[in-house]
Parts: C-alpha cells; sequence; structure tokens
C-alpha cells in the first residue's frame, strides 16, 4: 500500500483528471494517440508512470514527450522514452494501459503500488524526468496534467525542456544519461551535429565546398521542426556547408497550419509538394510534425514530381556505408564478414527497394511490422543497421564492435601511407556522431544525406536513379472499429477479420506485379490499405479495390475515397 499523502496526491489528481467514460486506451504504434481533448486523464497518469519507470531504473533519466506527430492539430499524444534514448519497453506499455484505463483511486493506487512492488524500489526512491512538447495548442494544457502526476511521488525532479523535436528529446535524454553520448542540452545537440557534418565533409573530400549541391528548401510541417532547424542553422553560422531555405516555418498561424498541406506525411501519402513548393525544381526535404521523418523530393522537368522517401534514404546510406566499408576491407583493414551490416524494413518498403538492397547492394534485409519501435530493436542485432519506414521515419545504429572496429582501425600506423583507407575510416568513424541514434531524427538524417549528396557529388536526380520504384499508392478507410482487424507476417498478412485475407488476395492474384495489405493503424482511427503494381493506374485500381472490400466489409464510416 501506498503511503497517505501519495494516497491524497492520487485523490485529488483523480478529481482534477477524470478518465471519462466512454474511452477505452490502448498504446498504439506511437504511444496514446487521439483527440486531445481526451487526454488530460492519461498525461496524469503517464507523469505517474514516468517516474515509476526513472524509479525503478535507480533514477536515471526518463523522457516524456507530448505530440501527435504527423495528426491533424486537433489530436496529441504522448510517448515515453527510455534511459537509452530508445522507445518504452512493452512491459511498461502494458502497465501504461491498465493505468491508463483506471477510473478509480483504489485501481490507480494498486497499480502503482505493484509496479513499485515489482521493481522492488520504495516510492521515495529518487527519480529524473525530462518532458517537452510539440507546438499543439493542447500542449500547455496537457503538460500542466502530466506536472501534476510527476508531483505525486515524492523525490522526482521534473525537468521541462519545453518545445522541442521529438528527436531532441530522446538525445537529451540519453545524454544525460550517457555523458559520453553528448552534452544534454539543445546546443549539445547542436553543436554535436555541426560538428560531425563539418568533419565528414571534410573527411570525405567534400570539405572545400567545390561541389554545388543545389538549393535545399526545406519544409518544416508548420511545426517544430522548422524553428529546431533554424536554431541549428544560425548556431552553425554563415561559413556552414548547408543553405537552407525553410517554408512552411508555422510562423503565420493564420496560414501555416500544423501538417496541413504541408510536411512529410502529406508528401509521401499524396505523393505530391506542398502547394507552396508545387513550382520549384530545386531539392526539397520535407519534415513531419514533430521532425522524426524526413523524405526528399523534387520537380523534374522531365519527370514531374520525384519523391525519394524512406526507402531511398535508407538505400543511399546503405549504398555509401558498405562501399565506404569495402574500402577497408579491400585495404586489408577490416575482414569481409566482420561488421554486420542489415537493413530493416516494413510491409510499406516498396518492393523495387527491396530488390535493390538484397540484389545490387548485397545486404540483409529484414522485416518487422509498422512502428520503429520494432524495427529499432531489430535493427540492434546487426553492427550497422539501416533501419526506415517508407515514411521516412529511421535512423542507423551501430554496435560497440563497430566503434572498437573503426578505432582499432584508426590506430594502424600502415594508414599513414594509404590516404583512400584513412579517408574511408575516419568518415565511418564519424557516422556514430553524425547520426542520431536515439531515434529517427529528420535534421540528423537530413544532414547525413546531405553530406553523402557533397562527397559522392550526386545530384537529387542521381540519387532517385539508384531504382526505379514500383507505383504505388496508399490510402486510409474509417471503419466502425478497426479493432477487428488483426495481422501477422509483418502486417503483411491479415488474421481477422476472418475471409478478408482471401478476398484480398483474389483481388491482387489478377495483377501483373500486384501486391496489396491491410493494416489497422496505431496513431489514427483508419484503416491503411496499400498496393503495389506495374502500372500507376494498376496500383491505384488495386487500392481502391481493396479500399473498398474494407469499407463493404467491415462498416465503413463516411465517404469512401475514391480518388
Ligand atoms: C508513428 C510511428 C511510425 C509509424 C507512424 C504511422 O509515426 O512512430 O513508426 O509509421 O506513426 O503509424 P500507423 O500506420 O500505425 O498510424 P509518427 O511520426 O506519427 O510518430
Amino acid at each position: 500500500l501506498l503511503p497517505a499523502d501519495i494516497t491524497a496526491n492520487l485523490t485529488a489528481g483523480i478529481a482534477s483528471y477524470p478518465k471519462p467514460d466512454s474511452v477505452v486506451y490502448s498504446y498504439g504504434t506511437a504511444g496514446f494517440r487521439m483527440a486531445a481533448d481526451l487526454l488530460d486523464s492519461v498525461m496524469f497518469k503517464v507523469g505517474i508512470l514516468a517516474a515509476i519507470r526513472s524509479k525503478a531504473l535507480g533514477g536515471a533519466c526518463v523522457g516524456v514527450m507530448v505530440t501527435a506527430s504527423h495528426n491533424p492539430v486537433p489530436d496529441n499524444g504522448v510517448k515515453l522514452v527510455e534511459p537509452s534514448g530508445d522507445m518504452l519497453v512493452p512491459e511498461y506499455e502494458k502497465i501504461a494501459v491498465a493505468m491508463a484505463n483506471a477510473s478509480t483511486v483504489d485501481e490507480l493506487a494498486e497499480l502503482a503500488a505493484a509496479a513499485l512492488a515489482a521493481a522492488s524500489v520504495a516510492p521515495d526512491a529518487p527519480a529524473a524526468v525530462r518532458y517537452g512538447h510539440d507546438t499543439r495548442p493542447s500542449a500547455n494544457r496537457l503538460v500542466a496534467a502530466l506536472e501534476a502526476g510527476l508531483a505525486v511521488l515524492p523525490a522526482v525532479d521534473a525537468i521541462p525542456v519545453g518545445l522541442v523535436s521529438t528527436p531532441q528529446l530522446h538525445y537529451l535524454v540519453k545524454a544525460s544519461n550517457e555523458p559520453q553520448f553528448g552534452i544534454a542540452t539543445l546546443d549539445g545537440y547542436n553543436n554535436k551535429l555541426i560538428a560531425a557534418y563539418t568533419q565528414l565533409l571534410e573527411a570525405g573530400g567534400a570539405g572545400n565546398g567545390e561541389f554545388d549541391a543545389g538549393k535545399l528548401f526545406v519544409d518544416g510541417a508548420n511545426g517544430v521542426g522548422a524553428p529546431a532547424l533554424a536554431a541549428l542553422l544560425a548556431a552553425a553560422g554563415p561559413d556552414f556547408a548547408l543553405h537552407a531555405s525553410i517554408v512552411n516555418d508555422g510562423s503565420d498561424p493564420e496560414v501555416n497550419i500544423l501538417n496541413h498541406e504541408a510536411g512529410a506525411d502529406y508528401v509521401k501519402s499524396n505523393q505530391m509538394p506542398p502547394p507552396v513548393l508545387a513550382e520549384t525544381a530545386d531539392r526539397c526535404a520535407a519534415f513531419d510534425g514533430d521532425a522524426d521523418r524526413v523524405v526528399y523530393f523534387f520537380n523534374s522537368p522531365s519527370a514531374g514530381f520525384v519523391l525519394l522517401d524512406g526507402d531511398k534514404l535508407a538505400s543511399l546510406m546503405a549504398d555509401y556505408i558498405s562501399s565506404t566499408l569495402q574500402v577497408l576491407v579491400d585495404a586489408g583493414l577490416v575482414a569481409a564478414d566482420e561488421l554486420s551490416l542489415a537493413v530493416i524494413q516494413t510491409a510499406y518498403a516498396n518492393g523495387a527497394s527491396t530488390t535493390y538492397l538484397r540484389n545490387e547492394l548485397g545486404a540483409t534485409v529484414e522485416f518487422t511490422k509498422t512502428g520503429v519501435k520494432h524495427l529499432h530493436h531489430a535493427a540492434l542485432a546487426y553492427d550497422i543497421g539501416v533501419y526506415f519506414e517508407a515514411n521516412g521515419h529511421g535512423t542507423v545504429v551501430f554496435s560497440p564492435k563497430y566503434v572498437e572496429t573503426l578505432a582499432r582501425v584508426a590506430a594502424n600506423p600502415d594508414l599513414a601511407t594509404a590516404p583512400p583507407a584513412a579517408a574511408a575510416a575516419t568518415q565511418l568513424g564519424l557516422l556514430p556522431a553524425v547520426v542520431n541514434q536515439a531515434v529517427g531524427d529528420a535534421i540528423s538524417d537530413m544532414l547525413f544525406i546531405e553530406a553523402i549528396l557533397r562527397i559522392r557529388r550526386l545530384s537529387v536526380a542521381d540519387w532517385a536513379a539508384l531504382y526505379t520504384e514500383h507505383p504505388n499508392r496508399l490510402t486510409k478507410v474509417a471503419v466502425a472499429d478497426r479493432t477487428v482487424f488483426t495481422t501477422t507476417n509483418a502486417d503483411q498478412q491479415l488474421v481477422e477479420p476472418t475471409g478478408m485475407q482471401d478476398a484480398i488476395d483474389a483481388l491482387v492474384a489478377p495483377v501483373d506485379a500486384g501486391r496489396a495489405f491491410v493494416r489497422p493503424s496505431g496513431t489514427e482511427d483508419v484503416v491503411r490499405v496499400y498496393a503495389e503494381a506495374s502500372s500507376q493506374d494498376a496500383a491505384d485500381a488495386l487500392a481502391l479495390a481493396v479500399a473498398k472490400l474494407v469499407y463493404d466489409t467491415a462498416d465503413g464510416v463516411g465517404e469512401l475515397v475514391t480518388s
């Protein structure tokens, strides 16, 4: 049982933040996410849980990010961050769900006491929690509820970090537990990336600025990524080898609406540029609302709109890393199979990217369920784990063996007489600092891509030509109850509703190079439908046929999107 003062705090909190009767909360693809009006009670409980998680880990700092990322403005959400910068562990997701659905003080007290007891930790053990939020208007109200939860248990060092991108919050949490990772401030974040990018260009022979990479526009989705990138560029100064114009920067709240006709999700889902960049032929990058995703695109005078999505980012990164590593293998400094490299994808990965990675790059490719928490976990099994969802969410993780191997190579006296190997070793040694290994990070991923383009002297069109995508279409269907959809085989097949997978297979069978799957979203109240085929018309027709099947057999709600 909990001491009386804690129970009194719970009583006051439940009174101020009652659970709405009608709602059943679940921890989705990326935490709790729904209409912001329904989240006050969840925030209060997440505050309590974050404190317990930190206490259970000996007071290591954990993180809480209040964001609904790519969702529309009226939504909000919350994700918890482990001390390592990873996503919350699954056993605590279960506790989070139970606490979120608790209506009474007794239920909540019992769950909190059980979580503390399971970790063999006293309620007054020390805890530290860093918490931040994105640009949504509901942020202040929800952060206040979170703070009430953080104040329930004693000895909690609650550290607000204000307006931050999701990856910045992950960075701050990881750095505050692992000082060797970086300085746990936003200046520390900016300076680490600026220095690593600059050194990488120098090591790759691109530090002299000779290669004209052309102009870069960055679509900030009218979210937190715009001020975050502006701050980094300001800190980097005028000589920084990246000149970017930021559009959709959220500066005019009347016009610049978060994720509205802006950002990575808009560009990827609609396969078109945001209106503000409809005419430009320059290189463009688009972030999402909390800047943990990035996709690139450009308008080609001959081919029209060309998208470089998460699959293309993963392919360029894997290509660059493996060929740079090959220089060390050829020089006899690293054994051919010494460092394992894999690319982790999901069912949304374009089939052409998988073929390219496997057949042309010789990379291991693994598939997981949607959700970066799944990809990240799978990537950790390799020395170099490149993971990206097609929507632009991903990063690269490097094992301790990778770091040790590169340190060994750097200390080899033979390097002095082998400039190409020395340059390759320096570049590879810098990658763990260029890439935000804690989580997918639009700014860090963009800097890595910009560096590769300059080092390789590639235009965005050269990059696009790595492989040609199979035509595809992603759409969504609103249904009465999306929880009736369950999947298997990394989301590629439906288990329920019974019989629907057979019906999908029958629609796919006659389509040349056809592929389609259906899965319930974990962030929006919709079912997602993806289709690929040998022509765009066939992919569109297949997506529509599958969407209609879903709509008709699972009580579609509202109008079915037919174009
Ligand atoms: C989140 C997750 C991603 C996922 C996306 C869509 O992204 O972090 O891994 O791909 O939601 O998920 P679903 O298809 O289940 O709605 P974000 O950027 O919105 O946090």
